[in-house]
Order: structure tokens, then sequence, then C-alpha cells
């Protein structure tokens, strides 16, 4: 039987103009399309004509607009209607009541009040991490930190999963993280002058038909293509061979997870040891690079990181490692370490090294060449579209000073008063009463699903605006049912987006949803600063000026009704920003253009890191062991290291329910690739149901077996709804989500960022009758005389 899976989804064709013209425009993280209605009352997502590469995504929009988990009423979980807020187990197994608008709203109101008075605003957490929906005015998180910030404050987060723990080094080693973000060398400058790129993390194709905020054309699969036709070399590092299209000319090193940084020292220390480095650059734009050359050489620890000693630790050949920097001495080299890599206990050190690695070469600042962090990350890295400041709702001040690194959720529910090191600092948790959450779904992004679920008991109350019944929704208290972006009127566009577009309302709400923007107004006007909120204009008069405010200081925009009648506004281009990068500057002349780094250079060692003690990031890139990684004590019980990187099917948990990501399930579960040999030794089949499992939990999944993954790894992607199967403590997840498995841990004191990318696990054949998939169906729903609401199919 052929198992339906996708390794890296394909593209669907670009449409025709035609189809588009009669269709409604909008805009999403996946890409700008139109909306078509079919006869039998259903939507067809018709991609926009100027996108060369339309996101497969597309595909799952249909069915999860309409899909049964649509949350349609107000609803508040039995035991806190009954027994009022206050601490408890919150499961995904109670029932919910179904309330009236008003009933919830004032209990909702009632209860932000009641905390704000007896614990003040810094008890209510309105963080509400996540990536919500496109467009600029409805956009969940802006909507919330206004509404949070004119009640009085609201204790909030900073940095991202994505890349937090980058944010927190970058500015110490690089000044403006900005500067390898997005600074480096654009795509079509790669296709122009590079001879090999050094991909730790592949380029993944599936990753880079995201961009936060919409992109209208995609333009990285092009890219692609063109480094293919050029013959441009690619030295693809991953445990995955699919972290790089076919294609290109690949050199494929099957590195083990969370080595990478051991494999860069190797190969900085032939480059040092031969001779092959660049000593002027070093002199005349780094600072420290004698302390990094000292630990390398093995000067400071008496441990050479040569190439045998980098063998030993990253599974690759020692005349691999030294070919390998031979040839990137001897060519134009972009060396580039994807966003996973530092998304891992010690994740700075790839990123460290990574950089120390480039400078060795010297080519930082020069076309091509250089340090790259994020290609095939995001669809805008390296994407040459304009950089236009593009509208947005003032979120304005949030009085209340307390914030979290978001990765450190469940440490701040659960350790209220205890302290913690951040970036330097000593910070403590403040005790939070309240959590307010609109368009992120924590019960998809964090870490140790069960060690969350604990963390969600401990305050008064949970409340949610969701499109749907995620496992965050069902972990709630007090439920409201948000409309989804075609639900409304908008516009939308990326950081590096072609076009602004106009996103028209192309679907009635479903049952008695409403725009968080509306929830949060009734919310306000309760609380009394409803007038403040909506500044008194209706969600169409806030666009307008939105709008109109951003078109009168941007030179040719079309008024108002114009755009909206066009659909669309395409955005003047810069063509100056194409090809420099933004170390280029620098590079010409790092006296006048210094880095805001403490010595205005590039810091291969970090005086400033080095003064804060920290054991587990020292002064300069190092080979640290993580916990869970091949070469573990724990290793020995637990012998095969997953892998929960980004689905190819889905954005996170959105789509979840659509029909790319369903048509990708083995065995009605998420699909887990692992090696033919693992497989073997394991009695597994392919399409078996398997229980993959380690000391936080477990989950099932349906096994897909393939030669492109290095053996002794399995890769379980994000984003299959949690679905815990009662009384199962630590959790088993029927449906396959890796958040049961991963750890809570910072990726160290200093960044305090997210590790959900590793974990050590098992895997074993699921024997006997399985427990069904449930989170595709609504959870239960009671009316107010406790039956059991007749509404649902
Ligand atoms: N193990 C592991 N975990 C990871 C990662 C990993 O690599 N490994 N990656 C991490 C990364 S990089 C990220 S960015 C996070 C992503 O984590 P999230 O951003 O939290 O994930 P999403 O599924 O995108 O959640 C967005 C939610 O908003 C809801 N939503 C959409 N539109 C609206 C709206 O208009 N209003 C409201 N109220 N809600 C709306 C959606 O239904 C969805 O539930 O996951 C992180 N988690
Ligand atoms: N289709 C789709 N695209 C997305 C998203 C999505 O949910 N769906 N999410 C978007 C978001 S929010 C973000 S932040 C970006 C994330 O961008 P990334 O963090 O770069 O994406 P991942 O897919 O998590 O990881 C990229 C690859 O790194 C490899 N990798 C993992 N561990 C190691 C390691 O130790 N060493 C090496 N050398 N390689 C390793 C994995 O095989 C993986 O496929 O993706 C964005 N793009
Ligand atoms: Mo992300």
């Amino acid at each position: 039987m052929p198992v339906p899976w996708i390794p890296s989804a394909p593209a669907s064709p670009p449409a025709d103009a035609d189809s588009y013209a009669d269709a409604s425009p909008t805009t999403s993280h996946w890409g700008a399309f139109g909306v078509r209605h079919l006869p039998g009352g259903g939507i067809e997502p018709v991609p926009h004509p100027a996108d060369p590469s339309p996101s497969p995504l597309l595909g799952g929009v249909p069915g999860a607009l309409r899909h049964v988990t649509r949350i349609h009423r107000p609803a508040v979980r039995r035991g806190w209607l009954e027994h009022g807020s206050g601490p408890r187990e919150r499961r995904a197994d109670e029932p919910f009541v179904e309330v009236p608008w008003d009933e919830a709203l004032d209990l909702a109101a009632a209860e932000l009040d009641r905390v704000r008075r007896e614990h003040g605003n810094r008890a209510v957490f309105g963080g509400s991490y996540g990536w919500a929906s496109a467009g600029r005015f409805h956009h969940a998180q802006s909507q919330l930190h206004r509404f949070l910030g004119q009640f009085g404050g609201f204790t909030s987060s900073r940095n991202s999963y994505s890349n937090g723990t980058s944010y927190v080094l970058l500015p110490y080693i690089v000044g403006d993280p900005e500067m390898v973000l997005r600074g480096a060398s654009s795509w079509p400058t790669i296709t122009a002058h590079t001879e090999l790129i050094v991909a730790f993390g592949g380029i993944p194709a599936k990753n880079v038909h995201v961009t936060p905020g919409g992109v209208t054309r995609h333009t990285t699969p092009g890219h692609l293509a063109a480094l293919a036709a050029r013959g441009t070399r690619v030295a693809l590092v991953s445990p995955l061979r699919d972290d790089l299209p076919d294609g290109p000319a690949t050199d494929w090193y099957p590195v083990r997870p969370a080595t990478d940084t051991a494999l860069m020292l190797g190969l900085a220390h032939t480059l040092l040891h031969e001779g092959l480095h660049d000593q002027a650059f070093l002199d005349r734009y780094t600072a420290g690079s004698d302390v990094f050359a000292a630990y390398v050489l093995g000067k400071t620890d008496g441990t050479a990181k040569d190439a045998d000693w980098a063998s030993a630790i990253c599974g690759i050949p020692a005349d691999r490692i030294r070919a390998l920097a031979r040839r990137m001495a001897d060519a134009r080299t972009l060396v580039t370490v994807t966003w996973s890599l530092q998304r891992a206990q010690h994740g700075e050190q790839p990123v460290w090294a990574g950089l120390a690695l480039a400078a060795l070469l010297g080519q930082i600042g020069l076309p091509g060449g250089g340090f790259g962090h994020g290609y095939g990350s995001m669809g805008d890295t390296g994407d040459t579209g304009p950089q236009t400041r593009l509208p947005h709702l003032p979120q304005g001040p949030n009085p209340v000073p307390d914030f979290i690194p978001c990765a450190r959720i469940a440490d701040l529910l659960l350790h209220p008063g205890e302290s913690y090191d951040y970036d330097g600092a000593r910070l403590r948790y403040p005790d939070i009463r309240l959590v307010h959450w609109a368009g992120g779904n924590p019960f998809h992004h964090h870490q140790d699903l069960g060690r969350l679920r604990r963390a969600f008991g401990r305050p008064d109350t949970v409340i949610v605006h969701e499109t749907h019944w995620t496992a965050t929704a069902r972990h709630a208290d007090i439920v409201f049912p948000a409309t989804t972006a075609l639900e409304r009127e908008d516009f939308g566009g990326g950081r590096h987006d072609t076009h602004l577009i106009a996103m028209h309302r192309s679907a009635d709400p479903v049952g008695e949803a409403r725009d968080d923007h509306a929830v949060l107004a009734a919310l306000a006007g309760r609380l009394g600063f409803g007038e403040r909120f909506t500044e008194g204009r209706t969600p169409r008069q806030w666009l307008e000026h939105l709008y109109g405010e951003w078109a009168a200081r941007t030179e040719g925009a079309p008024s108002f009704e114009d755009f909206w009648a066009a659909g669309e506004w395409q955005l003047p281009e810069q063509p100056a920003q194409q090809t420099r990068t933004l170390l280029a500057d620098f590079r010409a002349d790092p006296g006048a253009a210094p880095l805001t780094t403490p010595s205005g250079r590039i810091e291969l060692a970090s005086a400033r890191i080095a003064a804060l003690g920290l054991p587990d990031c020292p002064g300069h890139p190092a080979w640290l062991e993580p916990d869970e990684w091949p070469g573990a004590p724990d290793a020995a019980r637990l012998p095969l290291l997953l892998i929960a990187n980004q689905p190819a099917t889905r954005l996170h948990s959105q789509l979840d329910t659509g029909a790319v990501s369903l048509a990708a399930k083995v065995a009605g579960r998420e699909a887990l690739q692992l090696h033919p040999a693992d497989a073997a030794a394991r009695s597994i089949s392919d399409g078996d149901l398997v229980r993959v499992f380690n000391d936080r939990g477990a989950c099932l999944a349906g096994a897909v077996l393939t030669g492109r993954v290095r053996p002794g790894v399995v890769r379980l992607p994000t984003g299959a709804w949690f679905d815990p199967v009662p009384g199962h403590e630590p959790p088993l997840c029927a449906h396959g989500n890796p958040n049961v498995l991963t750890a809570d841990i910072p990726s160290s004191r200093l960044s305090q960022g997210c590790v959900g990318q590793h974990a050590l696990v098992e895997v074993e054949r699921y024997e006997g009758d399985p427990p069904p998939v449930t989170v595709r169906r609504p959870p239960v729903l009671l009316d107010s005389d406790g039956a059991t609401s007749d509404r649902l199919p």
C-alpha cells in the first residue's frame, strides 16, 4: 500500500489572471491568493497571478475554514463556571458550557477587573505569543496588547520561538542582528557570485513558502532552481537529505544532530592549521580571534579541535572535513546556518561558530560570501522585495515593565517569585493569576506539554480567543470564538512584500464568531475604556484611517477607495538594496562604519559574555555537550534522536484539519520518518502504527521508512494537534505531537530560548487497540441546562 507521504510538498501551479480576476483578494503567511466561491457552497483558493511558485499550503485552506472544530459560540469550562476562578487542573477532556456572548463578556470583564484589583496588572499575562493570521489591523496580538495596555498593563513576552537565541546572542557579536539575519547576500547575488554554499541545516524548500505577514511572490524556489542551473555546489550539512531539494549539485554531509559546532570547529582547525585562513581580515575586522584560535588549536584546554576530534563527535569522516575546509578556502563561499540549529540547548554555539568559520575565510561583506542565518528558514531571507514599513495598528504603551523571554511560559506559571538569568540580567517571575491569549497556540509551540498542562493549572483563569478548538482552547476557562482572516476586512503584506493586498471579506463568520477587535472592544466597554480602544471607529474606518496615514507619507500610494477596488497596490521597487550586503560598508571602512559591538568589530570572543561567567555560554564559540544528543549517556536507553522540525504540510498547527495535512497522515496519525535499518531492528514496517516515547511522554505516529534520514535519527514535524489520551500521565498523544517529547529547558542562561528541535526517544511498534484520534472533533459542549449540544454533525 503506498504511503501518502509528501517529503517536500510540490508547489501548486501558478494561476492564470482570469481565474483570479473574479476571486476575492486576500493574503496569508503562506502567500497572497484569491478566494473563489464554488457552486456547492465551498471555496477554492486561486494563487495570485504574480506568484511564480504558489504554496502547496493553499490546498489546506478550504477544509480548515469550515471544519467541525471551528468554535461557534462562546464557551466556559464547566468547573470554572460552577466553582469560580482558581487554580485547578485544566485538562482537555473537561466539558465546556456554551453561553451567550453577553454572559461570556461579563464573566471575562469581571474576572480581569478582579485580578487587577486584587493582584495588580502584572498578574495578567498577555504575551500571547503566536502567528495568528496575516492582516495589519486584525492582528490578534496587536489588538490584545493595545487592549491590555489601556487596561493598565500586563506581563509581556519577548523574542520568539523562531530565533530567540540568536536575537540575544547577535548584539554581543555583530551588533544589529539584522546584519546577518537579513543583511547577508540577496538570492540574485548568491546565484551570481557564490561558488560554494555550506548549508548547516540545508535550505529546506518546505519552509520558504512562509513569510510572516504575507508574501505575494514566492521567489526562493526559483532561486534554488537558478543555483542548480549555474552549478553552484551546495554542501548540505543535515541529518535529513530533504533539507535541500534535488537539483543543485549537492554533497550530503549527514551530520549527527546537535553536533554542528564540533564540525565547524574541525573545519576551522584545518583552516588555521594549514594556514588557509585570512589573517588580515581577522586583524582588521574581528576582535578575539586569538582567543578563538587558541581554543581551536588546543592551546587553552589541551584538546586540538582537529578533523579527527570533530569526526568522532559529528560522525562525518575526518578526510571529508579536511577536504571541505580546503574547498571553502578556495572558493567564494557562503556559510549559512538555519534557525533550527539555535532552537536547541547551547543554540548560541553553532551560530557563533558558523560566523567565526566565515570570518576565517575572510569573505564577510563580499557579494555572495560570508555568513548568512535563515536562508531556507523564511521566505524573505535573501529576498529583494522593497522593504517598506506597512501600516499597522498602534498598540500604545504597556505600563507594566515585567516580561519573560517567551519560551519561559511554563516556568513563569509554575515558579512565581523565582529568579533567573537573561541577557546578562537577573529577573524574577511575577505571580500570574490570569492568562489572556489571542492568536497563538502554546499547546502547539511549547515543549514538554505534560509540564505545560500542569503550568496551565496554576493561574485562576485562562482566557483564549480561537478560531478552532485547538489544544489551547481546550485548556482554557473562557473561550471566545474568533473569525478567521477570510471572514473580515483587512489589508496585509510581509516585510519584503511586493504588494500591499486588500483583504476582502470572502466568507461569513462561522456560527457566532466575532473579530478579536470586536471582542476586546466589548470587554473595554465593560471596563470603562471602550471609546479609547476603538477611538470611535468601525473596523472599516480603522482601515481607511491606518491606510490613509500611511499613504500620506508613501509616494505614489493610491487613495483607499482605489486601493480597495483594485484589491492591491504594487509597492515601488528599491533597487539599491538588491546587491549590497549590510556589512559592505563595514567591510569598506570598519573605522567609519563600525558595528555596534563593544569593539566595533565582529567578536569571535566576547569579553562581555565571558564576564557573565555562564557555564552554558562561555566567552567564545565552544563545543558543549547537550543533555540530549546521540553521544549522551541517556542515548543508551533512548537511542534515537528526534528532529521535531517545521511541517511541510501546514503552518505550525494551522491548517492541520485541511486536505494537504490530512493527506500526509499515516495510519491516521502524523508521519514519523525513520531509517530502514532502525525500523528493521524494531520490526517496524512502512505504514505501521508506532509509539514514540521518552521519560516526558509518548505519542503515536505512522512509520515512513526512508534512506533520506541519517540512521539513528527520526523526524516527526511539529503541528499535529495535541490529543492527550485521558488518564495518561505522563501524557500519551494519540495524534503525534512531538512536543510531548521535547524538553522544557532554556537554550542557555544567556538567551533563555526554546530547545524544541531535538529530543532523545525510543520507538516501538504499537500493538493492540490504538486510542482513536479525537481532536478532529469538538470537545463535549453543553448548553446552559447541562444538556449536550445537538448542533454537532
Ligand atoms: N518542538 C518544536 N516546537 C516548536 C518549534 C520547533 O521547531 N520544534 N518551532 C517553534 C516556532 S519557530 C514557532 S514560530 C512556534 C509557532 O507556534 P504558534 O505561532 O503558536 O503556532 P500556530 O499554530 O501558528 O498558532 C497560531 C494560532 O492562532 C490561531 N489564529 C489564527 N488566526 C487567528 C485570529 O484571527 N484570531 C485568533 N484569536 N486566533 C487566530 C490559529 O488557529 C492557531 O491556533 O512553534 C514553536 N514550536
Ligand atoms: N511549511 C512551513 N514552513 C515554515 C513553517 C511551517 O510551520 N511550515 N514555519 C515557519 C517558521 S515560524 C519558522 S521560525 C521557520 C523555521 O525555520 P527553521 O528553524 O530553519 O526550520 P526547521 O524546519 O525547524 O529546521 C530546518 C532543518 O534543520 C535541520 N536540523 C535539525 N537539527 C539539526 C542539526 O542539529 N544539525 C543540522 N545540520 N541540521 C539540523 C532539520 O532537518 C530541519 O529540516 O520556518 C518557517 N517556515
Ligand atoms: Mo517560528
